[in-house]
């Protein structure tokens, strides 16, 4: 039981929190904070289970990533899509954070509050933007385009958000922070330069710098209100025991270094995310959920092991309903793979799963599961880096047998069939790593605690 060297002030207590219809209660710790990853190649569901643990969150916060994400969250059969925003402005009591490691396109920002805000959502005083985040602008999202073009075949399929680009100006120097945008004369210069900078590796394209300083003159003004120094703020909210739910986008096997690299996004969506995006100490970290779904699926460009082109992947696809919230693409499908969620429980230390869309498995008579990539006749020890090599994999698969009976009612893990149940224990014990919580619907209350 020692203590170790500056964890001694870290009080951690549990909480006892209800979820959702109140049929189970789990513990949350206080005095950190706790994080939702995606485990695989993003839309596992994160949004649905950051919803379903908001119900007593005080604070959620973004941490990396832009308005490329996609989370959907589903309650009363009102169905909201966040992407920049924070999925915690769903409940009422959370105040949300937009940290230092997300880009925001500040127009797209304003267009989500409006529409969340349609749809009965107060966010008053409850959404909070770091001065040092860096501004993604429109003609970054036209380099995306144009970058994308140039690839060619070899495009990497991105979502055309900017993503690529903002991070890029972000790593070169170059970039524009919120806080710039109260320094006019700065602004002005570093916006100016930036243009001609990406016109001239990109040709003359069609951009009205005068125009985008007037409008970015009224909205540095409509965004004050929301700027923070988010350090101290989410450091007091730290020292208050705040319960806090740090809200990861996209997911690891999309991450900069650790992904499918060039096929990723261009942020640290893993842990290393967290702690980087939010001026966070790795000690104020608590539960680390992974979201795992029941299969796999993968939007845009890039190797995928168990992708299936056949009857299996088109099945998943449909019952799934396995389109991008983003960009309306069909998203690729195939069985669960677990070489990739073990490598990416070794990168993010998962402390428990949620599997989710275990529902959509219902109907299948068996269902296979990826547990080892083999090449020239050897098994892999680990997640190969080459993509060349990823793409020869061979891929062995168990098959286990489907319970072929209805989930979605499901609400305790005694009432899921026992074959369903196997399914889980065989992730478990596979990954060593505990199912806490298992999505069988898209509505909030379609979510089973396994204690
Ligand atoms: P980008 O735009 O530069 O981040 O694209 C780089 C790669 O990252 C992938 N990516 C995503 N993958 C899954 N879901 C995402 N969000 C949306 C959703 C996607 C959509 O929730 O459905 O609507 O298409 C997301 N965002 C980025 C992207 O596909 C590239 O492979
Ligand atoms: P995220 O990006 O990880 O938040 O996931 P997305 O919102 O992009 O994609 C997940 C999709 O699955 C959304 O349409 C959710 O409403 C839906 N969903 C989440 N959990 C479940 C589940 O357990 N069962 C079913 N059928 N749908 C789910
Ligand atoms: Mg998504």
């Amino acid at each position: 039981d020692r203590a170790w060297p500056g964890q001694q002030d870290l009080e951690l207590y549990n909480t006892k929190m209800s979820v959702a219809d109140g049929t189970a209660e789990i513990a949350v710790p206080t005095g950190g904070v706790n994080v939702v990853l995606g485990a695989q190649w993003g839309d596992e569901g994160k949004g649905k289970l950051v919803d379903v643990l908001c119900d007593e969150i005080e604070v959620c916060a973004r941490c990396q990533g832009g308005n490329n994400a996609g989370h959907t969250i589903v309650v009363n059969g009102v169905k909201y899509d966040f992407h920049i925003l924070p999925s915690g402005l769903v409940n009422p009591n959370c105040v949300n954070l937009i940290g230092t490691g997300v880009v925001i396109h500040i127009p797209a920002f304003f267009a989500e509050l409006e529409a969340i805000e349609k749809k009965g959502l107060d966010s008053t005083n409850r959404i909070f933007v770091s001065d040092r985040c860096h501004v993604v602008f429109d003609f970054h999202q036209k380099v995306d385009a144009l970058r994308e073009a140039e690839l060619g075949g070899k495009s990497i399929g991105t979502t055309h958000k900017g993503i690529g680009p903002a991070y890029a100006t972000k790593a070169s120097r170059s970039g524009i922070r919120v806080h710039h945008l109260y320094d006019w004369p700065e602004f002005e210069t570093r916006f100016r330069r930036l243009v001609e900078g990406r016109k001239k590796r990109y040709g003359d394209f069609e951009y009205d710098v005068e125009a985008e300083l007037e409008r970015y003159k009224g909205l540095a003004e409509k965004l004050k209100p929301y700027v923070v120094d988010a350090v101290p703020w989410m450091h007091e909210r730290i020292k208050q025991n705040k319960r806090i739910l740090v809200e990861g986008a996209n997911a690891l096997m999309l991450d900069l270094d650790f992904g499918t690299y060039p096929f990723v996004t261009s942020s640290n969506t893993g842990i290393g995310g967290v702690c980087t995006g939010l001026g966070l100490p790795p000690q104020r970290v608590n539960k680390v959920w992974g979201v795992v779904k029941a299969y796999t699926t993968r939007v845009g460009a890039g190797p995928f092991p168990t992708e299936d082109l056949g009857e299996i992947g088109s099945y998943l696809q449909e019952t799934g309903f396995e389109w991008g919230v983003t960009t309306g693409r069909r998203r690729r499908c195939g069985w669960l793979d677990l070489v990739v969620v073990n490598y990416s429980t070794m990168v993010n230390g998962y402390t428990g799963f949620n599997i989710t869309k275990l529902d959509v498995l219902d109907d299948l008579k068996e269902i296979k599961v990826g547990v080892a990539y083999h090449y020239q006749g050897k098994k892999l020890e680990s997640f190969p880096a080459d993509l060349n090599l990823l793409e020869k994999v061979e891929v062995e698969y168990v098959t286990l047998p489907g319970w072929q009976a209805k989930t979605s009612e499901c609400r305790k893990y005694e009432d899921l069939p026992e074959n369903a149940q196997k399914y889980i224990e065989f992730i478990e014990k596979f990954t060593g790593v505990k199912v806490e919580f298992i999505g069988v619907g898209a509505g909030r209350d379609d979510m089973v605690v396994k204690n």
